[in-house]
């Protein structure tokens, strides 16, 4: 994802309020609807929730207009990124949107949520509290746990989902996080992203058993149908009001990734191209909502095709608006990478100037740590950040990893890879 941030911003701006201001179609009709999920739930040591959901037209129009929204965009990311106009590593995310529209349609702006790489649609749909961009796989779920922790401390009754993939789930840390939340109860909500590749092994290959809603033990489960967005919704309020009460829970979204893991991978060496169109033909997030609406009487096949083409402007005109901005200066690479008692002043008691850190210096992270680290004179585990973390008396975020590469590269075990 890297470098996609601050220009991203700026790319989805006009996008928010603005796409639909202009239809004729009615967008606010909250009559309520009953649908049917595409599939049951499968509990694990837990009774699922009813296959019935309760819907409106506002909801199912807002869906299928934010999930239009999210295809194009990571359609464009791609071509952006083959332009060279965007650079790092770049993870999509089409095919799993529905994730993203229906866990937003469950929770309020105070729950938070933390996700690793794949993580574009996630910031667009929450647009609220999203700590995302870990690169370190799993390494997020322990720190959604202590989120958690301060919610259930702090006694807001909010809760965390904290996202991983199918490929994650193998992660010791998780089973360690899982078991302080449980023995806590903390409303934790741990929501394993299954599209059933890590990278380019499939999920039989690296997982005995693929069951990731059962890989809790005594935590419950259940299996949701992640294509589907008005499932996901529902699996999601079934579960905040279980992790409030009862503590953690593990939510498996069966979906799919229509692109290659990243940038470099074509996608297509590992996985047939007949599967990836059975499941664009069969399973499409977007044409099942697409479908409900029409069944519904909702809106004209003509009217939501209007949607796309207003969809495909908007982000046509926030392209050309990103391409004219100037890149922002470098010292914003580390704005709030550290914020005020929060670890910068233990990393300047390592250097030599003991008075308060300027805000150059809090700004210029690289050269605090550089400072900190000539001074030492013990080796230090660069490649794995741990054991510089643990002498600031902070958690080993990606944040730290990340730096650490920075500083030293060549030792970085996934330097070539990501
Ligand atoms: C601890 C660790 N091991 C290996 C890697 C290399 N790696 C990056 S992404 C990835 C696959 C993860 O797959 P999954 O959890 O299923 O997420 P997805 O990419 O499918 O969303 C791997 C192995 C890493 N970044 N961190
Ligand atoms: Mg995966």
């Amino acid at each position: 994802m890297a470098q996609l941030t601050r220009r991203s911003v700026n790319l989805l701006k006009p996008f928010s309020a603005s796409v639909f201001a202009t239809r004729h179609l009615t967008t606010s009709d909250t009559t309520p609807i009953t649908v049917e999920t595409s599939l049951p739930f499968t509990g694990h040591k837990i009774e699922p929730p009813s296959r019935s959901v309760e819907t409106t037209p506002k909801e199912l129009l807002s869906f299928f207009r934010d999930m239009a929204l999210m295809r194009r965009m990571e359609i464009a990311a791609d071509s952006l990124y083959k332009a060279k106009l965007i650079r790092g590593f770049c993870h999509l995310y089409d095919g799993q949107e529905a994730v993203s529209v229906g866990m937003e349609a469950a929770i309020t702006k105070k729950d938070c949520i933390i996700t690793a790489y794949r993580d574009h649609c996630i910031f667009l749909g929450q647009g609220q509290w999203v700590l995302r961009g870990h690169g370190i796989v799993g390494a997020q779920v322990p720190l959604g746990c202590g989120l958690a922790f301060a919610q259930k401390y702090s006694k807001d009754e909010n809760v965390t989902f904290a996202m991983y993939g199918d490929g994650a789930a193998n992660q010791g840390q998780l089973f360690e996080a899982l078991n302080m939340s449980a023995l806590w109860d903390l409303p934790a909500i741990l929501v394993c992203e299954n599209n059933h590749y890590g990278m380019g092994t499939a999920e039989w290959r690296a997982a005995k058993s693929p069951a990731y809603y059962k890989r809790g033990d005594y935590a419950p489960g259940l299996k949701v149908d992640g294509m589907d967005a008005l499932a996901v919704k529902q699996a999601c309020k079934f579960a905040k009001e279980h992790a409030l009460k009862n503590g953690p829970i593990i939510l498996e979204m069966d979906t799919y990734r229509y692109h290659g893991h990243s940038m470099s991978d074509p996608g297509s060496t590992y996985r047939t191209r007949d599967e990836i169109s059975g499941i664009r033909q069969e399973r499409d997030p977007i044409e099942r909502i697409k479908k409900l609406i029409l069944s519904h009487d909702l809106a004209t096949e003509k009217e939501l095709k209007d949607y796309e083409k207003e969809v495909r402007k908007e982000v046509d005109e926030a392209i050309a608006k990103a391409k004219e901005c100037a890149l922002p200066d470098s010292s914003e690479l580390f704005t709030n990478v550290y914020k005020k008692g929060f670890g910068v002043e233990i990393l300047q008691s390592l250097g030599s100037d003991q008075s308060e850190p300027s805000d150059t210096q809090i700004n210029n992270r690289e050269l605090v740590v550089q400072n900190a680290l000539s001074e030492r004179s013990t080796p230090i585990d660069l490649a794995g950040g741990g054991s510089l973390a643990r002498h600031q008396h902070v958690l080993p975020t990606a944040t730290h990893r990340q730096q650490s590469c920075h500083v030293n590269r060549h030792q970085c075990p996934n330097n070539s890879r990501h």
